[in-house]
């Protein structure tokens, strides 16, 4: 059951599709003020909380706080409160089993039995909150499921992008022109590696101008394109949020004259800030009629035969403004060089740093947003930025995908974003930002995922290999071996860092086995991924969400269920060859090495599995088993007649279809293939 109640003057995020009835009272914790609003609720001893999607730390989010503000944040470690999405919905588990979706789009806090270890208390002091409270249903699955399957029914159906977008990606910050990305796809050609696409970072654009390609360094796209795709391979565009000033840009010129740009206080003056264009304006997306403009230039790039896009820094983040710039100068200038005391010199140290995504700045800019996110008629009320950041990002996912729409509707495009709300889990998938090339950051990618499914994230991924810092290639094999299982698998990395594709490594053919095992599991896994988002399920999922009551299970945050036959127990640590694994039930246990697999029946029960560096094993549930195609070179030459079949089940119900279609009938698509 699912109730709400308002506090304050909410704002219609959009998240929410369905009507939910509105309740006069809350039935868990207490609101210990209304406004600005609070929300405390006693834990338990033995309480869990789940949730807020994209965020530090483990998967049992108690112990510390978290605030939801879309952040620009490379440095992922776990004293940050905030990272590039904000997604407020949690879910307590014990003695009171409830979910709670806290809708706002401004800042709001979350401490889970930090300050107080047995008090969970939210808080938000802008704008207002709708809160959602949700119950189990007695539907067949265990509570949690249940909860979180009618969240993810309120908010809608999650995005599903083409098949392609199952195969590998290749990327990297630093692909200057179009004789480095052939290089790219040839030697990985020459390899017999798979591959699906390259992704274009910032570099392919006339100075960073969103919507531009550089001729000298891409002389003719479409014919580029054309020929990469004979081979198999497309190309996935990056476009930044912000837009160059700049005279006679077109973007920029249009933006101007119809005011598609956000203002300063006065109502009239576009706000600029400095971003890799250097000075440049932002559309405010949460105007439709901006949206619209703004997702239909997408066609200048479709127009050369580009399939899919990456939206980046949309949080959005600001190197500076031209405020904010010149406060630091004016300090700097007047700090006595001739003589610093230790306080002055961290203060004059700091000031280089202070312009960068500071709370200042995003309150320098105004949107227009419409009371009824669906009705572009609707009134419109000016709110400072700050009041509704975290929709920003997500509004811009938003433009691309209605645009894309109209430009191809006859097909799904890729689209995956950096900043996100919940809401833009219709619009289009995110992938985990600049993690870095640090063991930490792959076992932080397997926690995270369970939240991310929760909040109707299922398109996503983290940087293979670590986006910042040197990989080493035992961390970049473990991290593939990891990735073959999330829906977007893609290796990028840094400009400055130790190059990262695969052929460059020692004994590439380990990489390759890796490879050929994402595409053998293609045909399951875009079968499960399309189920899940379609019957608004997770597809990664904590061992205790199917096992609530078995404590061992409850409490193991570094293993996973995949759909509904597979269990990942992924080696996360260096040197490690080998690790210990929980089974919750009897399994069959899959070695996958030199391209080929064997599998073997293990008891339930704590087992220390041996786990070379150079395989995959991962675990298929009792009594179910999945099919696995022959490896191939890219999506387009997956073989649905050609299965092998692990696990000791009989069957598996297999969706497919033709992988650009946008009516999506499970009935339809789905067969039941048999050993
Ligand atoms: O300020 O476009 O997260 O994936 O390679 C850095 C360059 C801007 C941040 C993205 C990263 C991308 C990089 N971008």
């Amino acid at each position: 059951m699912i109730t709400k109640i308002k506090f304050g003057e909410p704002v219609n995020t959009g998240a929410v599709v369905l009507e939910v009835s509105v309740s006069q009272k809350i039935d868990f914790g207490n609101v210990v003020s209304t406004w600005p609003f609070r929300w405390d609720f006693q834990l338990s001893e033995e309480d869990k909380v789940f949730g807020l999607g994209e965020s530090m730390r483990g998967i049992n989010k108690r112990g510390f706080k978290y605030t939801s503000w879309c952040s620009d944040e490379p440095h992922q470690d776990e004293s940050k409160p905030s990272l590039y999405g904000a997604h407020n919905f949690i879910i307590v588990f014990g003695k009171q089993t409830f979910g709670m979706f806290f809708e706002t789009p401004s800042r709001i806090d979350f401490d889970i039995g930090f300050t107080k270890a047995d008090l969970f208390s939210v808080e938000t002091q802008d704008i207002g909150v709708n809160l959602y409270t949700i119950t189990a249903e007695k539907d067949g699955q265990t509570p949690l499921l249940s909860i979180v399957q009618q969240f993810r029914t309120i908010i809608g159906q999650s995005y599903i992008p083409p098949f392609w977008a199952f195969g590998f990606q290749q990327s990297r910050w630093g692909y200057k022109n179009q004789q480095d990305i052939s290089e790219v796809v040839q030697n990985y050609k020459k390899m017999n590696f798979p591959i699906d696409s390259v992704c274009m970072d910032i570099d392919y654009m006339e100075e960073y101008e969103d919507f531009t390609v550089d001729k000298e360094k891409f002389p003719d796209l479409s014919q580029f394109a054309a020929e990469l795709k004979k081979d198999g391979i497309r190309l996935i565009p990056i476009i930044d949020a912000g837009v160059k000033v700049k005279e006679g840009y077109s973007v920029y010129d249009e933006g101007i004259k119809n005011e598609y740009f956000c203002k300063k206080e006065d109502g009239k003056t576009p706000y600029a800030a400095g971003v890799w264009p250097g000075r440049s304006h932002f559309a405010d997306f949460f105007r439709p009629e901006v949206r619209k403009w703004f997702g239909l230039k997408y066609k200048v790039l479709t127009d050369c035969g580009i399939e899919g896009f990456w939206n980046d820094m949309n949080e959005p983040a600001m190197f500076y403004s031209d405020e904010s710039l010149s406060q630091a100068h004016e300090k700097m200038k007047n700090t006595d060089v001739t003589n610093l005391d230790i306080i002055s010199f961290f203060q004059f140290s700091a000031l280089g740093e202070s312009t960068k995504n500071s709370m200042e700045d995003y309150k320098r800019f105004y949107h227009s947003v419409p009371a009824d996110p669906k009705n572009p008629e609707s009134d419109r009320k000016i709110y400072r930025h700050d009041k509704v950041h975290n929709m920003f990002g997500g509004l811009m996912t938003q433009a691309a995908a209605e645009g894309l729409d109209e430009i191809a509707p006859e097909k799904r495009m890729l689209l995956y974003s950096r900043a996100s709300t919940i809401g833009a889990h219709r619009y289009g998938g995110i992938w985990t930002g600049d993690v870095n090339s640090w063991w930490a950051h792959l076992e932080q990618h397997i926690k995270v995922l369970p939240g991310l499914n929760m909040c109707g994230f299922l398109y996503t991924g983290s940087d293979i290999g670590g986006f910042g810092y040197d990989t080493s290639r035992d961390l970049l094999l473990r991290w593939t071996e990891f990735s073959v299982f999330t829906p977007l698998m893609r290796n990028h990395s840094s400009a400055g860092t130790r190059l990262q594709e695969y052929y460059r490594y020692e004994n590439p053919e380990d990489f390759k086995s890796v490879l050929d095992l994402r595409y053998a599991l293609i045909p399951y896994l875009y079968s499960e991924y399309v189920k899940c988002a379609v019957k608004n399920q997770m597809m990664f999922k904590p061992l205790g969400f199917e096992y609530p009551s078995d404590k061992m299970a409850m409490e193991t945050e570094d293993q996973l269920f995949l759909g509904n036959e597979i269990m990942l127990a992924p080696v996360y640590k260096q040197n490690a060859t080998g690790r210990y694994v929980y089974l919750p039930e009897n399994m069959t246990k899959v070695i996958w090495q030199n391209s080929t697999f064997k599998q073997e029946r293990m008891k339930k029960g704590i087992h220390y599995v041996q786990m070379p560096l150079n395989s995959v094993v991962f675990f298929v549930r009792d009594k179910k088993m999945i099919p696995l195609c022959k490896p191939a070179s890219s999506t387009n030459e997956i073989k649905y007649d050609d299965f092998e079949f692990v696990g000791d089940g009989k069957e598996y119900l297999l969706y497919r279809d033709d992988g650009f279609t946008k009516d999506i009938q499970l009935e339809k698509g789905c067969v039941v293939v048999k050993k």
